[in-house]
């Protein structure tokens, strides 16, 4: 059997990827499929269907990941695992994570197709909760999958209305005291490869087709809650508040010029800011507010996350209140494997695909998994260079070139 047409894997990718568009809690308005909803429920059961046609072995774990075997002669060996994540953002787009887990199949397809039967087992994984988007946290069921998530953290993170993960797993028809079952066993994972979506406005300014990612920027998130006291807004004299709002807005304005200053990509977030309790005429008691720190640079994250402390620490105190911080997430900058991009480079001079070396500025749970094994990712352009939004677009015959060129990295590394 020879290999795959291109045209062959584009529709694939397409037909898969529009079914998939279906799985949204907002019709209409981009896609959001958080973790432990109906909409990921859908979204799996479609993903177990595609991958079982696909001739993979099935199942769920106990994080919500979905997972496909294409069996290895020697099973025991360490596996070549692909895969992206297939929850969202709220209101995002149609391809960011899932587009890497539908690529993923694609390549268990385009191999067997073709006949190839690999020496070691190819899993293929629809990860959980990579967004963090409705916990705050990021990288669950990868993290999970590495034994990096308890029952603990599962009790301890809420989403806004107060639902723990713990009781969304519940839910969800998972036993959250399980989770840890999750972790794959020492050494059985040899390498990652993560298909993605640049999300940024990089190879698409350029003109460029493939994106071969050299790094990942470190992240830090936290959710700030600076506490004052509520009090009638017409009758408090300005000197008699204990306004958090006040205290917190000194800090949070100086926030973007600090990322700023650094002048080597490095960014910071107020994505999110929330006053309690909420009254036009009530000086706030509560404001709430998250931080997301970005860079190449360890250092530069951890001098940001200082000196929002020490701006806290002034204002607070002037303030007369106090503050509390929620660490969501601290994960360090990864450089991924150099020996897997230079094979993707070759296949991409043989094939006449432009390319070029990229740091990513989005995490991936290829970030979290790059920590502790060799990990590779390839880039697609994003049009314009927009992600996180309904209008997040890319060409399905932009997803089978690097499909492609992954499949062949793949295939080289199942052969040893
Ligand atoms: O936030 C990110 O960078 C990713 O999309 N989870
Ligand atoms: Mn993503
Ligand atoms: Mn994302
Ligand atoms: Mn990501």
């Amino acid at each position: 059997m020879g290999t795959v047409a291109i045209e062959e894997v584009t529709g694939r990718i397409a037909e898969n990827l529009e079914c998939l568009k279906r799985f949204t809690a907002t019709p209409g308005d981009g896609c959001t499929r958080l973790p432990f909803t109906k909409e990921a429920r859908d979204a799996v059961n479609y993903l177990r269907e595609v991958m079982t046609e696909a001739g993979l072995e099935v199942h769920e774990d106990e994080a919500g990941n979905v997972i496909g075997i294409l069996k290895g002669e020697n099973p025991d060996l360490p596996c070549v695992m692909m895969g992206s994540h297939y929850d969202s953002v709220v209101n995002g787009g149609d391809f960011d994570g899932i587009a890497g887990v539908v690529c993923a199949i694609e390549a268990a397809r385009q191999l067997k197709d073709e006949g190839f039967t690999p020496k070691r087992n190819f899993a293929i994984v629809g990860f959980c909760d990579e967004e963090g988007m409705r916990f705050g946290t990021g990288y669950f069921g990868s993290g999970a999958m590495l034994g990096h998530r308890d029952v603990e953290y599962c009790k301890h993170y809420k989403d806004t209305d107060g639902i723990s993960i713990y009781d969304a797993m519940k839910g969800y028809g998972l036993d959250p005291e399980k989770i840890e079952d999750a972790k794959w066993p020492e050494g059985s994972i040899g390498k990652f490869l993560e298909l993605h979506i640049e999300q940024g406005p990089v190879l698409d300014a350029k003109n460029i087709e493939i994106g071969l990612v050299d790094c990942i920027v470190g992240i830090q998130r936290y959710m700030v809650t600076v506490n004052g006291r509520a009090d009638h807004a017409g009758t408090t004299p300005m000197d008699m508040r204990l306004d958090a709002v006040d205290a917190a807005t000194k800090v949070i304005s100086k926030i973007p010029d600090w990322a700023r200053e650094k002048a080597d990509g490095t960014v910071a977030t107020i994505g999110y800011i929330n006053t309690i309790p909420g009254g036009m005429n009530i000086v706030a008691e509560k404001c709430e507010f998250t931080v997301d720190i970005r860079s190449k640079s360890n250092d530069n994250i951890n001098d940001i996350a200082n000196r929002i402390r020490a701006a806290l620490d002034r204002e607070v105190k002037a303030m007369g209140g106090s503050y509390d911080i929620d660490t969501k997430l601290v994960i360090e900058p990864v450089m991924l494997d150099e020996g897997m991009l230079d094979i993707m480079e070759e296949d991409c001079k043989a094939r006449g695909y432009s390319y070029m070396r990229l740091p990513s500025g989005a995490g991936h749970d290829a970030l979290e998994i790059g920590q502790v094994l060799p990990t590779v990712m390839i880039f697609v352009p994003s049009k314009d260079g927009r992600s996180h939004c309904p209008v997040e677009f890319t060409k399905y015959s932009e997803f089978a070139k690097a499909s492609v060129v992954m499949t062949g990295l793949a295939k080289k590394l199942l052969a040893e």
